[in-house]
């Protein structure tokens, strides 16, 4: 677990972030790798997602008071690939 300080005036809070490396089966080229990328991107709460076409993997680092594994999981189903822990 990763902890950032945020040091946004007004903010005193400190964001906790969490990671997952989720597999990812059904991605064939980068188009692929990018589809997915933006489809974990695109859930509030994401600060990164790396998605890696040889290993069939996503890393992906979260805040998970804002999105929860189940949703990450389910936004890269919906994008019409399959993820799993
Ligand atoms: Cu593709």
């Amino acid at each position: 677990m990763l902890l950032y300080k945020c040091t946004h005036e007004g903010y005193k809070g400190v964001v906790k972030m969490t990671n997952v490396t989720l597999k990812v089966d059904g991605m064939s080229c980068q188009h692929c790798v990018k589809t997915v990328k933006e489809a974990l991107l695109s859930n509030d709460g994401v600060s990164k997602a790396d998605v890696n076409l040889d290993k069939n993997k996503a890393f992906v680092e979260y805040d998970s008071e804002k999105v929860s594994k189940d949703a990450l999981i389910k936004s890269v189903n919906d994008s019409g690939y399959k993820a799993s822990e």
